[in-house]
């Protein structure tokens, strides 16, 4: 059957499993009549005369022994309809529902049974099972959201901390639609006025002044560079922060993996290279899931294992959003002289632990701080701990959170946040955008200066939806749940 935004759809919007309540949706131009043979009004009111936006109490029953006419029979002998739960029933007339369309919403028990039940009677009654995502794709489509809302819708389903759903929430609001919009708004009225120069057979843009195009690109530019440096940041909060505890063997990472997450994850003994392998735990600290990485202590050896250990704990390193760098405070000479042989990039948040404090004189901080400094060429903060008498944990948990929340988690202006998608046009509006100062720069006519220019606009538009394909929609939509 072809499916038109003028069907009828239905679907079950809680989730499975057993719970207080369940709500069948049904949307479309005849969600009302749908909704009258499966409804009977505890008022006695037919379906019709129902105040929108309201809740009204009601007996659910299962439409097949109503008829396709809508008109119950009260042949009660033989055409007793079966009763199949009784609950609430709640219309939202068009447009002043989440699809924008007339939308009947029917809160039930929540038992499998029961809204499967519902659901078929809904499909009997005239309705289509709706498709993944269905419900908020005709939101999109009539204009109630824009496409990066409609994502926000999904990616406030899926939070799995505060901080993910404070993101979400934000761009359910509208903020990145908004941000992108004010770009590329810039960017066709700049297209505009090239076209026009264009237009009136101009021979170059002296139409409007190079300069002030090339600037306005340029500003343009940074905007998009602005908001994309936004992705890693949205990463860590929706995916979780990444911290990885690395440093030479028997400093105490494991001690500090367990003493931090609460429990006896890892193995600690004193024997140095005791970690082979990776161990992962998530914790979930202020609203942010931070996931725990302990590695292999670094040193140079000839043990097989021992390599492969230290080679996976460079690999963590790479992908870390922030690295504890734990050495031995009673140091012996083991800290001092010894050389990260870990490829640290400068732009990685790193804070200097120093274990084992109480087997340390005075003073080690300092020093120890002052070595990693210079070693790797920036200032480094430093924490002094102790596993063994917990002294110096709390600081380091605090310092922990403070490192990844840094400006992020006060809704500041400016912060936006993007998925993967969005994260890949607005590069694409990158280099569009590089390419027309390019052709400004180098003289080249106004006609690939308009290409380029609609080419950054066109991939900017695809962030809101502006410019969009079915092949895009089906993609994004088609990994929501049914029901949404
Ligand atoms: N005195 C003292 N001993 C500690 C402290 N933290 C850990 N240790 C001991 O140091 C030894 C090594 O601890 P681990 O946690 O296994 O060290 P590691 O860095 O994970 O070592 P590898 O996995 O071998 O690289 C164990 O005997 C711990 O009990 C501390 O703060 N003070
Ligand atoms: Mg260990």
């Amino acid at each position: 059957m072809e499916k038109t935004r003028e069907d009828t759809i239905c679907g079950i919007a809680t989730p499975a499993g057993e719970g207080g309540i369940g709500i069948v949706r049904i949307s479309g131009p005849d969600a009302l009549a749908v909704a009258s043979r499966i409804v009977r009004l505890r008022s006695k009111r037919g379906m019709e005369s129902l105040s929108s936006h309201r809740l009204h109490v009601a007996d659910l029953i299962s439409g097949a022994m109503l008829g396709y006419s809508g008109s119950p029979t009260h042949d009660a002998e033989l055409n007793v309809p079966e009763v199949i739960d009784e609950g609430l029933v709640v219309w939202m007339k068009a447009p002043h529902s989440y699809t924008g369309e007339d939308v009947v919403e029917i809160h039930c028990h929540g038992s499998r049974v029961v809204l499967r039940m519902v659901c078929e009677a809904c499909v009997r009654s005239g309705a289509r099972l709706a498709e993944p995502g269905e419900f908020t794709k005709r939101a999109f489509l009539n204009g109630r959201l824009d496409l990066s809302q409609a994502e926000a819708v999904l990616e406030t389903i899926r939070a799995s901390s505060e901080a993910a759903l404070r993101m979400a929430q934000r761009n359910l609001r509208g903020e990145l639609g908004l941000r992108v919009n004010q770009l590329r708004g810039r960017l066709l009225s700049l297209l505009c006025e090239v076209e026009a120069g264009i237009d009136f057979g101009e021979e170059d843009i002296s139409f409007i002044q190079r300069d002030q195009l090339m600037g306005s690109l340029e500003e343009t530019l940074a905007d998009v560079e602005r908001v994309l440096d936004c992705a890693a940041l949205g990463r860590r909060l929706r995916e979780g922060a990444r911290v990885t505890i690395v440093g030479p063997p028997n400093v105490g990472k494991s001690s500090l993996l367990n003493v931090l997450l609460g429990e006896d994850r890892a193995i600690v003994t004193d024997v140095p290279g005791t970690t082979r392998d990776v161990i992962e735990e998530s914790v979930v600290w202020d609203g942010v899931v931070v996931t725990l990485i302990d590695t292999a202590g670094v040193r140079e050896t000839d043990d097989v294992v021992e390599q492969e250990g230290i080679k996976r704990t460079r690999s963590a390193v790479e992908q870390s959003d922030l690295i504890l760098y734990v050495l031995d405070a009673s140091g012996g000479g083991t800290w001092s002289d010894w050389c990260p042989p870990l490829a640290i990039g400068k732009h990685q948040r790193l804070l200097l632990v120093l274990n084992k404090s109480d087997l340390a004189e005075d003073g080690v901080a300092a020093k120890a701080a002052g070595i990693m400094a210079q070693r790797l060429g920036v200032g480094v903060k430093t924490v002094v701990t102790s596993v063994r008498t917990g002294m110096g944990i709390d600081d380091l948990r605090q310092a922990i959170r403070e490192e990844l929340t840094k400006g992020v988690l006060e809704p500041k202006e400016g912060i936006v946040f993007i998925n993967a998608r969005h994260r890949l046009a607005l590069e694409r509006a990158r280099v569009s955008l590089e390419e027309a100062l390019d052709s400004i720069r180098s003289g080249r006519d106004a006609e690939f200066i308009a290409v380029d220019l609609r080419g950054a606009s066109d991939a900017l538009g695809e962030i809101t939806g502006a410019i969009t394909s079915d092949e895009i929609l089906n993609r994004i939509f088609s990994t929501f749940c049914i029901g949404k």
